[in-house]
């Protein structure tokens, strides 16, 4: 079993110099032995900005992400009341926790007063945690109540067996594969801060399309869940990052309906839903000092969260045949599922 105090320990290690050394965050000197011993007997390819990604269960993951999903997958103890936000990289995560965290706690933090709102002074990944990444799973400075809500990149085969059999709800949120590439790519390059050369365009691309990537492969990652919230759509909500941009009213007052906690007439009456998404918007995030100055607890920048933040930037950036492939490779690995992204 892997030793959670080394695990704390590494994250607050991961802190970023401005030395020649590459972030913790992209070496693999620091793994535990056990899961060192398993990483080496998994398929591995050279990887965006970390040395190596590792194959498990059927998805892709650098060493230290991969620590924190074996940890989440021994330790995580989820309960009935549980909520959690899903998503492949990239996909409208730090949006959706903005959106969840304020919605679920509109009576304890009020929007009222902005400039005092835990997003004024928090980066919305400090507010949720990511279970694979952070072991604040019971940590109450993070769930003071229920319904505890937490966020995840795994794949859906990856999630721990207790959350699958519980009746915790999750939100997954997608994105269109071609912007949703473009935004990797560049929050990859980011990472690399100044240590190492860059990954192209046309490597990454490639790396994409073939599965390899962080929590890849992309579709097999948005079909299982897809799949999931067919089947159990009370307990599954599946949410796609551009109808949330075209009419984020509607999705608000989804996701307060499926929270169990929907805006009553008075609300919706005084305007709650549009401050809600007005205070979670990318322009008004990203202009605040946290998002521009600070850090999180792995040492990356919270500024890398906040590019562009809208729909069709991949027009820019991707060939036609780019888009060709990407656009064949979507329609086959969606056929049949009646999902069109
Ligand atoms: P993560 O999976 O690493 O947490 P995630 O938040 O899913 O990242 O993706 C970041 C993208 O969401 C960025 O897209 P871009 O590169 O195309 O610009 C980022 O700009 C966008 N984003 C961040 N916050 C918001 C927001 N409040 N509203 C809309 N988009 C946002």
């Amino acid at each position: 079993m892997l030793n959670i105090s080394f695990w704390y320990y590494l994250l607050g290690s991961m802190s970023i110099s401005q030395s020649s050394a590459a972030p913790k965050y992209l070496q693999e000197d620091e793994i535990v032995p056990e899961c060192k011993d398993l990483l080496s007997t998994l398929p591995k390819e050279k990887g965006w900005a970390e040395p190596h990604l590792y194959k498990y269960q059927g998805f892709w993951y650098p060493a230290w992400q991969f620590q924190g999903v074996l940890e989440c997958q021994q330790h995580f103890q989820a309960q009935d009341t549980d909520i959690l936000l899903v998503s492949a990289p990239k996909c409208g995560t730090t949006w959706l926790k903005a959106l969840a965290f304020t919605i679920i706690n509109r009576n304890s933090h009020s929007i009222d007063d902005p400039g005092k709102h835990p997003l004024f002074y928090n980066n919305p990944h400090d507010l949720v945690p990511q279970l694979e990444l952070e072991s604040h799973i019971d940590n109450p400075i993070f769930n003071p109540s229920s319904p505890r809500l937490f966020a995840t990149h795994l794949p859906y085969i990856s999630l721990p067996e207790c959350a699958k059999n519980s009746e915790c709800k999750l939100v997954y949120i997608c994105r269109n594969p071609k912007d949703t590439f473009v935004s990797l790519w560049h929050f990859m390059n980011e990472l690399r801060l100044n240590h190492l050369v860059s990954i192209s365009l046309e490597v990454a691309f490639d790396k994409f399309c073939r599965g390899v990537s962080i929590f890849g492969p992309f579709w097999d990652h948005v079909s299982d869940y897809w799949e999931e919230s067919r089947k159990r759509p009370n307990e599954v909500l599946f949410l796609k990052y551009e109808e949330m941009k075209e009419d984020p009213n509607l999705h608000v007052k989804r996701l307060a309906e499926f929270f169990g906690v929907p805006f009553s007439r008075e609300e919706e009456a005084s305007g709650v839903e549009d401050g809600i998404i007005k205070l979670c918007s990318f322009e008004n995030l990203s202009k605040l000092k946290v998002n521009k100055d600070g850090k999180l607890p792995s040492g990356v920048e919270n500024k890398t969260f906040f590019r562009q933040g809208g729909v069709g930037d991949w027009k820019n950036y991707m060939s036609p045949v780019m888009v060709e492939r990407l656009d064949c490779l979507t329609e086959e690995k969606f056929q049949g599922s009646g999902l069109l992204l």
